[in-house]
């Protein structure tokens, strides 16, 4: 185990499953977080009292070149799998380095337990995806055990070429049974459903629930989501900036039981809640920087009312 910065004891590197290098972070309170380099991977979230927030498979799969199954993949130069490039992209199946010296983020991370990890393209990756970038993402938890991830995607080429890109924080939140959890916020938006050949639909008043799969991408959405878990009485509040859209996918049974790396009943506690830019992608002309947040808090939710309030 090494510790990774001499003022700051709770960021630790050590090894995780199959001897993969990861880092820890223990916020003072006793919330916790772990990121694998393997993907810049964030495949732990733990509260104060040491519950785990986001859900990984039990079959997820340790070992390059597959992406883990759970957790927070990092969808990019793509979301989705169009033409050459793999689906998803080909970031979260990459050994990102930790970065000990990066350029100043504008955000505050005073008192909060922190690791930045770069990403470059080695020359293979430039073979299938011909652009020179710099991708910086810096993992935070907050006083209050919050988990914020900041991306930053530098077009470092210097031929004078922009380049597109779409992405996505592929956040699988754990939850105690999908049949009771609720998500607000995507009210009236329009989406585009994957299981209908992205064909585009508007949701309807209410907020959404789950009896059956459910892949869709809503379109220019409030920065503020929230998924209501009925039965363990608390709410994951989610807050993006940068990423106008949201993904909302639950393979159901069926779909579930096609994916190698997932447990049959695993689908009944997981639900992917996925800040993203999808509908119009990122241009980046040469010098460019994008960047892009996800912050995820959770608060406890009272059914009293019968209506949630999970702050502003
Ligand atoms: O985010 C939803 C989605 O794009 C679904 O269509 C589903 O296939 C899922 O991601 C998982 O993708 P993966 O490549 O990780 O199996």
């Amino acid at each position: 185990m090494a510790e990774l910065s001499s003022n700051f004891k709770c960021v630790e590197l050590c090894k995780g499953i199959n001897g993969l290098d990861k880092i820890v972070l223990r916020e003072i309170r006793g919330s916790s977080a772990e990121v694998y380099l393997y993907g810049a991977h964030v495949t732990s979230w733990k509260n104060d009292r040491g519950d785990e927030l986001l859900f990984m498979s039990s079959k997820a799969i340790f070992k390059p070149p597959n992406a883990i199954r759970g957790g927070i993949p990092i969808c990019f130069p793509q979301f989705g799998g169009h033409g050459a490039l793999e689906k998803h992209g080909f970031a979260r199946n990459r050994v990102w380095a930790v970065e000990s010296n990066p350029p100043p983020l504008p955000t505050i991370s005073a008192n909060r337990a922190f690791v930045d990890l770069i990403l470059k393209p080695s020359d293979e990756d430039y073979k299938i995806w011909p652009h020179y970038f710099e991708f910086r993402l810096r993992v935070s938890l907050g006083p209050a055990g919050d988990l914020m991830l900041t991306s930053r995607i530098r077009n470092t080429g210097t031929d004078g070429k922009p380049f597109s890109f779409t992405f996505a924080y592929h956040t699988y939140l754990s939850v105690s049974d999908i049949s009771e959890v609720r998500v607000e916020g995507l009210e009236t938006l329009d989406y585009l459903d994957n299981l209908l050949e992205r064909e585009r639909f508007t949701e309807q008043g209410d907020s959404i629930t789950f009896e059956s799969e459910v892949d869709k991408v809503y379109l220019s959405t409030p920065t503020k989501i929230a998924v209501l878990d009925h039965e363990k009485k608390r709410t994951f509040v989610i807050r993006k900036d940068g990423l106008p859209d949201a993904v909302v996918w639950n393979p159901w049974e069926k779909k579930a039981k096609g994916i190698v790396d997932l447990g049959d009943d695993d689908f009944k506690h997981m639900v992917c809640v996925e800040a993203a830019c999808i509908e119009k992608p990122i241009t980046l002309k040469p010098g460019e920087e994008w960047t892009g947040r996800q912050d995820i808090s959770i608060v406890p939710s009272s059914y009293c009312s019968g209506r949630q309030h999970y702050g502003t």
